[in-house]
């Protein structure tokens, strides 16, 4: 049964044989996240878009992807940090409003990202907090969902044993902790 950390940190060389990229449906990188981990990837961010647009079509047949749907690309230059797969999943756009709806489609983008790793067979997978930037979803309902979907998961889980939770700023890490009434 996989445990569940949140930890303080970058994504980008964060040492998990498998980390998450929150991206949109096209595989665009435009910002955030996604800009970091391209830049860090393949230093150039186009190619690395043009990587993923490919890995998708080969993939999935198709070229955007839905809430659940996951695209896997290779670690590139971050294979010196032991990362071994970059996968992709899209969470809920929110601009700021919360509800079942949406929660349903983090669910989803979070469990495709875990079953992924299933299926990968790596043992420890790296998240950051997807939809809390450009997507405008509150951070706390955020990282609930995680736990949630994290502990739900842990019955099917054969290969997966940590799954992190990396929030880069240090206000984001506090807010994270408090959600489990922890304070550091
Ligand atoms: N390491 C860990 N977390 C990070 C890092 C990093 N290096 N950089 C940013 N974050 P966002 P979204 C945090 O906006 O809301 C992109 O343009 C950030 O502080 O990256 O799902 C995509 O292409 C925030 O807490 O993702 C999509 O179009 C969290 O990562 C769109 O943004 C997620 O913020 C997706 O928006």
């Amino acid at each position: 049964m996989p445990s569940f950390e949140i930890v303080r940190g970058d994504i980008t060389r964060f040492p998990a044989e498998a980390i998450v990229n929150a991206a949109n449906r096209y595989l665009e990188h435009g910002g955030g996240v996604a800009y970091a981990i391209a830049k860090a990837a393949a230093g150039n961010v186009d190619e690395y878009i043009r990587i993923s647009k490919d890995a998708m079509k080969k993939q999935l047949g198709k070229s955007s992807i839905e809430h659940g749907e996951v695209v896997v690309t290779p670690p590139m230059r971050l294979e010196k940090f032991g990362i071994k797969y970059v996968i992709h999943t899209v969470g809920p756009y929110c601009g700021g409003k919360w509800d079942e709806d949406k929660k349903g489609k983090l669910r989803k983008a979070i469990l495709g990202a875990l079953r992924k790793a299933e299926e990968l067979g790596v043992k420890t997978i790296a998240f950051p907090a997807i939809s809390a930037g450009i997507y405008g979803c509150p951070l706390e309902e955020v990282v609930r969902t995680f736990k949630e979907v994290v502990e739900g998961f842990s019955k099917g889980a054969r290969s997966v044993e940590k799954v992190y939770l990396v929030l880069y700023s240090g206000d984001a890490y506090r807010t994270a902790l408090s959600v489990f009434g922890l304070n550091r």
